[in-house]
């Protein structure tokens, strides 16, 4: 940014990930802006990710959802505002009035503004009279929620991000840092780079990219973490590595701890399928290290032993003091950018609000007073997998979805859309027209999307930031509480009269102040000093961490009543359905490094395309021989619940018996990649959270007659083709597609598929009918406008060089001949797949210069081609390319 845009730029955060990083935007027009990191935001001091930096690539209007519209006779009518409130609010009551308070219920999300979440658990809870209000969160951090719960009395986080700049070990476990939380990732390597002595050590099933700088990677079994852990817990105890004050002083429940944990380090390896080295290795470097972060994400939490794996981490914590001092701790490093801020608003279903419990008179007496509400609930609400039974059965018959997309992220994702196709009335908020869910809701309503809302969220270190609007507020778009107290004023509950989002702030930080004292119900949470912010002082807020000025537990003070932390015993127990016979596999789901989620928006960015612009299912190739599956090809996973398609890869880093399909797509972005669908609905006992990472499946292949490609200006008729996949770029969508029909005249069938009716129009076609083989070019005013590419095999042409074709102003001789050959007709042209989204840097283009510029690190090749520079998620990628390339030499020269 230069000097004279700095006035002009308004300091937000970033609406991924918990890292929570500041944000500089300076608009640029009404739906554009410049985007880079805020140097003096304490998460990130300027730096973005891949995803932070391409933010400005999704502000678009294009597919925005801009007006409230109401389902009539099967279609979406735009209506007023009044309308469609009005009719939500009538059919809402209607429903309350006949079937009680727990016919209805909100399933909102982490993505929420801290305000918006505070007014839907208020609404729910304090009037409404329900406490069937469940979130996202409880798909994400709920385990990690019951375990703090469990363990320290309050659901508290006691690890800060600059802990990590000084601790002597960190473990990360089932959390892949380097592309989920890239900033944070990237503050623990350059931790090593100074002090090249901190281990990492990396507990994930799969070599991920997190164990590119590991020192030990322990691939365990799935689900198997806590033998890891009580292996640990029992070693520590036995060597004498604990710290007995502590334990006298601050604890209590160690022996039960103890008797549960009773594993020698050899039925350790065992059950967890791990060399008996690795395991003392990781247990002699825990012993020996003080300060030492275990850092945790959804390889614990999703699980149906969840809450187990997170107490199992915490012990051992506890049992050497490792807890309330700098560079040390156990570190749930959360998933949403607001998950942290929902729980101070109690947005789960068995939570009240400002960290006060469902389940206890006083506390539910405190807060109806402090709201003054008509009511309040006084049993937890439905959590997320039985929300949607209870609405399949009837029980709930109404849903209001905000801000999540439950038909994709659920498990047993076709049983969410039969209830919703059952529900009497599904109200959806969002701020895309086309999502999977919204095609279920009755009334959808425009909500104010990311560069347009203007509020706070809480990231993982418990720091809360301002979101800023820095664009107009668009067609008839409106804040989420705003959306939510208009509805409630219609309900006929006052209480919801807020004139603007300051004003629910104060609110929020007054009830974590009210009765939070030492004699009456004492919590950590307490932002009562932000409780007198007026508005001015609300729009200057800097990042601000709770609790204020002191570092939790740093007096070794926990929130149960007695001070004292309690170790949980944790028996360790396999995940409910494991594989064998008929489902042979364990299906393992997560994330890729450029998208978010549903793609909503990370979908938009082309920069954020390319680096998978496909969905794939990850396998062993030994395993891949037994299901008859080719790389390349199409396979279909399928599960008892249900089943999927993607494409064969072998990544490298999956052990045999285990398959990894990602999360994000889904019924707008492929044909049939929704991995939700497939995904066994078991939860956890405790917290509900849903086993995402373990259902038995099995894998077989998806036999197809061709395989194809499409580049194309305009959108494609998919409905003729078996497997289609989407996936946005730089002035043109690209399709993968595949077919099970013989094509007896390719001709006419591309031109049907692209849209082409005019005679006319410059086409130019190569087929070879005997080899199965057909290329086509449309070319418009001398641009092209459609290439599609057809084949027997997945062998087909790369596409990053053709993509670049759509730049270009006008097709010259050479590159019309070129895109019917299949290649480009000058050398040097084909840059491959990217691997730096930052810079747009290919596969080839990196390669080419370690080959020719005989490269030797990620560093050397940053100088040469700039890839690695910017974000450096892509770093370990570009290690393996040397690696490749210097494997290639050896093959060439042995
Ligand atoms: N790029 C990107 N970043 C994101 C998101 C995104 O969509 N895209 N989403 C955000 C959100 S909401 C979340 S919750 C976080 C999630 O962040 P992560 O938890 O880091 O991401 P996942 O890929 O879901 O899963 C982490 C790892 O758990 C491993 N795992 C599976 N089973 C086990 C097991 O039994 N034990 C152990 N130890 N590990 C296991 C998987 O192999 C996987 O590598 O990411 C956040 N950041
Ligand atoms: N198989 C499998 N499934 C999983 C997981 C997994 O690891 N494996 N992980 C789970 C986890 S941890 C998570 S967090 C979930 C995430 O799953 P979801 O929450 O379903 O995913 P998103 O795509 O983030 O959905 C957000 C929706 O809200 C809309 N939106 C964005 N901003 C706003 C806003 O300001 N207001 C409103 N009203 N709408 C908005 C978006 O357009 C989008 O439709 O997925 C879960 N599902
Ligand atoms: S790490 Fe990336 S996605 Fe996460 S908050 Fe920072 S810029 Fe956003
Ligand atoms: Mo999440």
């Amino acid at each position: 940014m230069n000097l004279s845009q700095e006035h002009l730029s308004v300091a937000t955060t970033c609406p991924y990930c918990g890292v929570g990083c500041g944000v500089k935007a300076v608009p640029q027009g009404p739906q554009n802006a410049t985007i880079s990191g805020d140097a003096a935001h304490p998460s990130n001091f300027g730096r973005l990710c891949v995803k932070g930096s391409a933010l400005g690539e999704t502000l678009g209007l294009d597919g925005r959802l801009l007006h409230p519209q109401v389902r009539e006779g099967g279609q979406l009518r735009q209506v007023s505002w009044d309308d469609a409130l009005d009719r939500a609010a009538s059919q809402w009551r209607r429903i309350v009035d006949e079937h009680g308070p727990d016919a209805v219920a909100l399933y909102v999300s982490g993505q929420l503004l801290t305000e918006d979440y505070y007014v839907a658990n208020k609404l729910m809870k304090g009037y409404v009279g329900s406490a069937n209000i469940d979130t996202n969160s409880r798909l994400c951090m709920s385990s990690a929620v019951a375990g703090h719960k469990r363990a320290f009395g309050e659901d508290l986080v006691p690890v800060d991000y600059a802990d990590l700049d000084i601790a002597d070990m960190v473990v990360l476990v089932g959390s892949n840092t380097a592309w989920c939380h890239p900033i944070l990732y990237q503050r623990i390597v350059r931790a090593k780079e100074a002090r090249p002595d901190v281990k990492l050590v990396v507990i994930d099933p799969r070599r991920t990219a997190t164990c590119e700088l590991a020192d030990l990677h322990l691939p365990v079994k799935p689900g198997t973490d806590v033998w890891l852990f009580n292996g640990l817990l029992a070693y520590l105890a036995r060597i004498g590595a604990v710290d007995p004050a502590f334990i006298a002083n601050h604890t209590q429940g160690l022996p039960d701890a103890l008797e549960a944990a009773d594993i020698t380090p050899e039925e350790v390896a065992q059950a967890c399928r791990l060399k008996l080295e690795d395991v003392l290795a990781f247990y002699e470097a825990f012993a020996a290290t003080t300060k030492v972060i275990t850092g945790f994400s959804m390889g614990v939490n999703q699980s149906s032993a969840g809450t187990d794996k997170v107490n199992a981490i915490i012990n051992c914590h506890l049992l050497g003091g490792r807890i309330g001092k700098p560079g040390m701790g156990p570190f749930s490093i959360t998933g949403q950018p607001n998950a942290m801020g929902g729980r101070e608003v109690g947005g789960l279903a068995n939570m009240l609000a400002a960290h006060l419990d469902l389940d206890k008179p006083d506390h539910r007496a405190a807060v109806q007073e402090f709201w003054n509400s008509p009511r309040i609930a006084d049993k937890p609400g439905l959590k997320a997998v039985d929300l949607f039974h209870a609405i399949e059965s009837g029980k709930v018959k109404a849903v209001w979805v905000i801000a999540t997309n439950p038909i994709v992220s659920l498990p047993d994702a076709d049983q969410v859309k039969r209830a919703l196709a059952k529900a009497e009335l599904v109200i959806a908020s969002d701020v895309v027209t086309d999502t999977d869910t919204n095609a279920f809701a009755h009334v959808l309503l425009p909500a104010l999307a990311w560069a347009e809302k203007d509020g706070t969220v809480t990231n993982s270190e418990r720091r809360i930031s301002r979101q800023r609007a820095f664009l107009p507020a668009p067609g008839e778009a409106r804040a989420d509480w705003k959306i939510l107290a208009d509805f409630a004023q219609r309900l006929g509950y006052t209480g919801f009269d807020y004139a603007h989002q300051s004003e629910i702030f104060a609110e929020h930080a007054a009830l974590s102040a009210w009765k939070n004292t030492l004699d009456a119900l004492p919590r950590a949470f307490h932002i009562g000093a932000l409780a007198s912010l007026d508005r001015s002082g609300y729009d200057a807020l800097q990042p601000v961490q709770w609790p204020l000025g002191r570092r939790v537990f740093a007096d070794g003070r926990f929130s149960f009543p007695d001070g004292r932390a309690r170790f949980v015993p944790t028996v360790p127990r396999l995940p409910v359905n494991t594989a064998g016979g008929e489902y042979p596999l364990v299906l393992n789901t997560g994330r890729m490094r450029d998208h978010w989620h549903t793609m909503t928006r990370t979908g938009r960015a082309p920069k954020l395309a390319e680096h998978t612009p496909e969905s794939f299912v990850d396998l062993h190739p030994q395993d891949a021989l037994l299901c008859g599956v080719r790389e390349g090809e199409l396979a279909r996973v399928s599960s008892a619940w249900g089943s999927m398609v993607a494409r064969v890869k072998h990544g490298g880093g999956i052990a045999r018996g285990s398959v990894f399909v990602p999360i994000h797509w889904n019924g707008q972005t492929a044909s049939d990649a929704r991995v939700g669908a497939v995904v066994n609905p078991v939860v956890d006992p405790i917290s509900g959270e849903p086993e995402f990472k373990h259902t038995p499946v099995i894998v077989d292949r998806f036999p197809v007659q061709w395989h194809g490609f499409v580049l194309s200006r305009t959108p494609l008729d998919l409905d003729m083709v078996a497997y289609w996949t989407r996936a946005q770029g730089t002035g043109f969508q690209r399709y993968e597609l595949a077919g099970r029909n013989r094509i007896a005249d390719f001709g006419t069938w591309a031109r049907q598929l692209l849209g082409v009716d005019d005679d006319d129009a410059d086409w130019l076609e190569y087929a070879d009918r005997s080899a199965g083989v057909y290329r086509a070019v449309h070319v418009v005013d001398d641009r092209i406008a459609q290439c599609i590419f057809v084949s027997p095999r997945p062998d087909l042409p790369e596409r990053a060089w053709l993509a670049g074709l759509f730049a270009s102003e006008a097709l010259t001789d050479v590159e019309r001949a070129g895109v019917l050959a299949g290649r480009p007709l000058k050398q040097g042209l084909d840059a491959g797949p990217t691997v730096c989204s930052c810079f747009g840097v290919g596969r080839n283009t990196i390669c080419n210069a370690i080959r020719d510029k005989d490269l030797k690190t990620a560093a050397e090749v940053t100088a040469c081609v700039k890839a690695g520079g910017n974000c450096g998620s892509c770093v370990p990628e570009i290690r393996q390319l040397i690696t490749v390339v210097r494997e290639e030499r050896v093959a060439a020269a042995g």
